[in-house]
């Protein structure tokens, strides 16, 4: 790959705002606490960040809620605060992409403001979707679509007309019809890009087209989180969407090495395909493993899925295991010394693999789900789900850095915005990186390898023939990486050991476990 080409085979690493590091001593995280922890993300050796909303937001949905798109939220510092962490990071080699919300806006963003004052059917409305009722009084939503964090996707206005949201009322989705609405994303893009950004998460990529007449859908049986994206879910996945990606790629094609990954939720594979056509995104987040079960057929279907979904567009993959809307895979592997012993085996995986990858913030400490009592919940999915679902703030607990309770050196100050659990002292960076065995260790020894090592040169895989119940392959360069995700240990195929997620000193690779071999 060239320069141009760098997020090919990047190294990610999300950051939460909210939950990494806080600068400012106000119990959430900020743009001063990433700029102080670089040094951990440098010895960590990720390649870039994604920084996750910090504009001005009511933070209905903790950001994605966005009232201006061209500033910084105090509550996460100012423009020179960014600029300045900018600068750094280049110095430090890292990359920096921000999130664009291209979706809705916030129900605060100032068009909004001017679409409540203003008539229906006036230009102002027409930036989103504002429709008349059903029935006889127009007192029957529009259509009968539900919003994914629950309920109707519509709201009513005072003088009778509805608006859609797919999300959270105070998200109000936009009509990407209107030619203002798409001028108006790629202009935040060049305000961005001009600053210096490497590149984009763009949210709900597969959101920005609705249907012709908005048509009922399918009715879904109203539970909670309404994320299905299958076929019939008219919400998603809209041809229309697409020729929003090709107006996207344009800007960054102004802009030569920067680039764009899409939170795209399909149901199909071939379908995510069509979204890293040659003038569409770079990348898109191969969500399979980050859904995947710990099994091996599992965990094989979704590589061999990812792989298949690339194999007819320039793209590579692009793999996560966690992100600030899931559980932490720790917890979804089982948990306690199980979930961490397999998580240790699932980073060797994923890094082992060929194209991008994300590492979503506390994936390096192995950080679990936190069970949260319910008078702290956030997420908006738990009231709008009538308190059926519990929502994503299990994931979201600040990340511990050194020393002990309350804050873990993440806030100088008790306090922090979700309340971090007692006992962390070990989870945290500062006593992992002291320890050899640690999960922090083992991502900086596999990162450190996957930037050194011609083993990892190449871009395909090669299966190889592997014992009951585990996945091996190979890369062009010679790495092997055998995954033992099985109850029994296996022995280890010829090779050199250049890393194993457990002790393999035996000629044995133990259950739960990973290996790289140099072969
Ligand atoms: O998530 C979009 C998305 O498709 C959700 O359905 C996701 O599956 C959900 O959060 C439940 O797991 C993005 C952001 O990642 C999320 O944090 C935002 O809340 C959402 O968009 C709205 O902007």
């Amino acid at each position: 790959r060239t320069d141009a080409d760098w997020w090919r085979d990047a190294v990610f690493y999300q950051v939460y705002i909210r939950s990494f590091a806080d600068g400012s001593g106000d119990g959430v995280g900020d743009l001063a606490g990433i700029r102080a922890r670089l040094p951990h993300l440098v010895d960590l050796g990720v390649d870039a960040l994604w920084i996750t909303p910090f504009y001005p937001s009511p933070m209905a949905d903790h950001g994605y809620d966005v009232a201006d798109p061209r500033d910084v939220e105090p509550v996460f510092g100012d423009l020179a605060e960014f600029d300045a962490l900018l600068a750094e990071a280049h110095a430090a080699g890292i990359r920096v992409t921000v999130d664009l919300v291209p979706n809705h806006t916030s129900d605060r963003h100032a068009w909004f403001a001017e679409a409540l004052a203003s008539p229906p059917g006036s230009a102002a409305r027409a930036r989103y979707l504002f429709r008349d009722g059903r029935g006889p009084d127009g007192s029957q939503a529009p259509n009968n679509w539900p919003s994914v964090f629950g309920g109707p996707a519509w709201s009513r206005v005072p003088d009778g007309q509805w608006y859609l949201h797919l999300f959270a009322p105070e998200q109000p989705d936009l009509d990407f019809t209107d030619p203002e609405v798409l001028a108006d994303l790629e202009t935040t893009m060049r305000f961005w890009l001009d600053r210096g950004v490497d590149g984009f998460r763009i949210d709900v990529a597969h959101g920005m087209a609705k249907p012709e007449g908005l048509p009922d859908m399918q009715p879904m049986e109203d539970t909670g989180l309404l994320d299905d994206h299958g076929p019939g879910d008219l919400r998603f996945d809209q041809p229309g969407v697409h020729d929003v990606h090709r107006r996207v790629r344009a800007v960054l094609d102004a802009h030569p090495g920067t680039m764009a990954v899409g939170e795209v939720w399909v149901s199909d594979d071939d379908r995510l395909a069509d979204y890293l056509r040659p003038d569409e995104l770079q990348l898109a987040f191969n969500f399979k493993l980050l859904t995947a079960d710990w099994t091996v057929d599992g965990l094989r279907d979704a590589v061999v899925h990812s792989l298949a979904t690339v194999a007819g567009v320039p793209a590579p993959a692009c793999w996560v295991l966690s992100n600030h809307d899931r559980p932490r895979h720790v917890t979804r592997y089982g948990g306690g010394e199980l979930g961490t012993r397999r998580a240790r085996a699932a980073a060797l995986l994923q890094l082992a693999l060929p194209g991008a990858a994300y590492v979503y913030n506390g994936d390096e400490l192995g950080m679990p789900d936190v069970d949260l009592p319910d008078e702290v919940l956030q997420d908006p999915i738990w009231e709008r789900s009538g308190h059926t679902e519990r929502g994503r703030d299990a994931c979201r607990v600040p990340v511990p850095w050194s020393g002990t309770e309350p804050s873990y050196g993440f806030s100088s100050q008790r306090d922090t915005w979700l309340p971090m659990p007692g006992g962390w002292g070990p989870l945290t960076a500062r006593a992992q990186a002291a320890d050899p065995s640690s999960m922090l260790s083992l991502y900086r020894a596999a990162l450190a390898l996957r930037a050194s090592s011609p083993a990892f040169s190449g871009e395909s895989l090669e299966w190889l023939p592997a014992p009951e119940g585990c996945l091996a392959f190979r890369r062009p360069g010679g790495l092997v990486c055998l995954l033992n995700p099985s109850p029994e240990a296996v022995p280890l195929p010829e090779g050199r050991v250049l890393l194993a997620s457990d002790d393999v000193a035996g000629g044995t690779l133990p259950a739960d476990a990973a290996v790289w071999l140099q072969a």
